[in-house]
């Protein structure tokens, strides 16, 4: 029997740990470590550099598009008139909806306007390196064929075809790479998988219709495990990336130890750090917010959605303009991350044009400006990102950090490139430039025109036109030695 409270406990130290700090130190739950661990992961074993060579392609890439993508597209945010709140692949659990009801959904899902060329061709325009689509989300049913549960897309559905094949055929002829989302913890179709459940922490089981209830154990023998093994085997080179969610206290580490033991024979898979039972995997995923300094020393990811939801809702038009993409990327390729951006197709497949549209307008300025991102290094400098408030503080108590919005940068071994947000007037200045700058010129002017720099004491100041290249970001490079 479990709380709400240790459920999220477990699952913040993975997930989020900005969101719900205080809750682990309320319930003092302890989190096995590394050394504990039953089965060695990959991270435990290998060295630095081959570590760094398992990386590489992922720290190169910068950006990648998610897709939430299911039966949740069909009701998209309605159930039985009324509008559900809240992230619209959550529908099933939000409205409380009996996993008959839920279920009877795939017999009428036919997407057939889905052309995975077309998909991955728009990832491939809006400059992203790797898709990872959900192959199972929360709601148990598998966008894959499956021989270890019938409820998945070509057993269960009049399209009986599999999309996840088709991608994977398409991300292999377009050169972009596949990862799969797959919710191991929570399922909520499959007696024994789990359920959080915000607004009914007194049920024991967080469960709310009685063919939910089962082994946690039994489920993860008879559904996940062999589904990963499906996942993991079935596609070819394919996938690069396992993307876990939301463990739950169910997660043990010696449940999470035979998942691992599957995980470690692809020894060049790179997997997430929510797979739970106290491993750390590879990367950290900070959702729907930028950390204000990344994270020093590990990998990292941060997911967001263009709107407020993840899964397709019919009635979410709260987009982000495509200059709050473009320099959330250019913030947090500044910081040394990953920026995973997520589409969520409708019922028939299609992606929602205002999505489209963005993502061909990010990929315009990435034609021309990639080089400032790809590959490259964080900042060495810092302080353009922000500055810690005073006398604000955050749901942490800590002071709060406070997002300037003037420029970035990022670096490679012979370049400083600055992103130019707010165009600084005829001269820009860099006090404390750790490197001997011999040049500069604006990335987006085809013919590289020398601007003048001055040495001013430890720094730097550059000439510039009057008028930015391009109103979102125009790059400045510094060429340095
Ligand atoms: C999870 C999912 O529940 C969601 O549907 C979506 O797939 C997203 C990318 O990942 O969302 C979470 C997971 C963990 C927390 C919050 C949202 N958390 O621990 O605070």
């Amino acid at each position: 029997m479990k709380t709400f409270r240790q459920v999220f406990a477990v699952a913040l130290v993975c997930c989020s740990v900005s969101a719900i700090p205080a809750l682990s130190q309320i319930e003092g739950e302890t989190i096995a470590t590394s050394t504990a661990h039953s089965v060695a992961a990959i991270q435990d074993t290998e060295t630095p550099a081959q570590r760094d060579a398992r990386m590489a392609w992922w720290r190169e890439a910068r950006f990648g598009m998610f897709i939430h993508w299911g039966l949740y597209s069909i009701p998209a945010g309605t159930w039985k008139g009324k509008q559900i709140p809240s992230i619209g692949e959550w529908i099933m659990n939000n409205a409380s909806i009996p996993v008959a009801d839920y279920k009877a959904l795939a017999s009428q899902f036919n997407p057939t306007d889905f052309n995975a060329h077309n998909i991955v061709a728009l990832a491939k325009s809006a400059g992203m390196k790797y898709i990872v689509i959900t192959a199972k989300h929360h709601d148990g049913f598998a966008m894959f064929a499956s021989k270890a549960d019938p409820f998945n897309i070509v057993d269960a559905t009049p399209f009986h075809r599999d999309p996840i094949r088709e991608l994977a055929e398409e991300c292999r002829k377009q050169g972009v790479k596949l990862g799969f989302y797959y919710s191991q913890d929570q399922d909520w179709t499959a007696p024994g998988g789990a359920a959080y459940k915000t607004d009914h922490h007194d049920l024991p089981s967080h469960h709310w219709d009685p063919a939910q209830d089962g082994d946690f154990a039994t489920y993860l023998h008879t559904k996940a495990i062999p589904q990963i093994k499906e996942l993991l085997t079935n596609y070819a080179d394919f996938p690069v990336v396992i993307w876990f969610d939301t463990p739950t206290a169910d997660m043990t580490p010696a449940l999470a130890g035979e998942i691992v033991a599957l995980l470690n024979q692809h020894p060049n898979l790179i997997w997430n750090n929510r797979l739970g039972g106290g491993y750390k995997g590879d990367t950290e995923t900070p959702e729907q917010y930028i950390p204000a300094q990344g994270f020093p020393g590990r990998d990292w990811e941060a997911c967001m959605t263009m709107n407020d939801t993840w899964g397709y809702k019919s009635y979410d038009t709260n987009f982000k303009s495509t200059e709050t993409l473009l320099r959330n990327l250019i913030d947090i390729a500044s910081k040394g991350g990953n920026y995973l951006l997520n589409i969520g197709p409708d019922s028939k497949g299609n992606v929602p044009p205002p999505e489209v549209e963005r993502l061909r307008q990010v990929g315009k300025w990435l034609a021309i400006n990639g080089e400032a991102i790809y590959g490259t290094k964080p900042t060495l400098f810092g302080g353009e990102a922000g500055s810690f408030s005073a006398t604000e503080k955050d749901a942490e108590g800590k002071p709060k950090f406070i997002p300037a919005w003037n420029w970035r940068s990022t670096t490679t071994a012979d370049k400083i490139y600055i992103e130019l947000f707010a165009w600084p007037g005829d001269s820009f200045t860099l006090p404390g430039v750790p490197r001997t700058v011999t040049g500069a010129y604006l990335l987006a002017d085809n013919s590289h025109a020398a601007l003048k720099v001055t040495k001013t004491g430890d720094g730097i100041a550059v000439a510039l036109p009057s008028h930015p290249l391009d109103n979102i970001a125009t790059v400045l490079v510094l060429t340095t030695k």
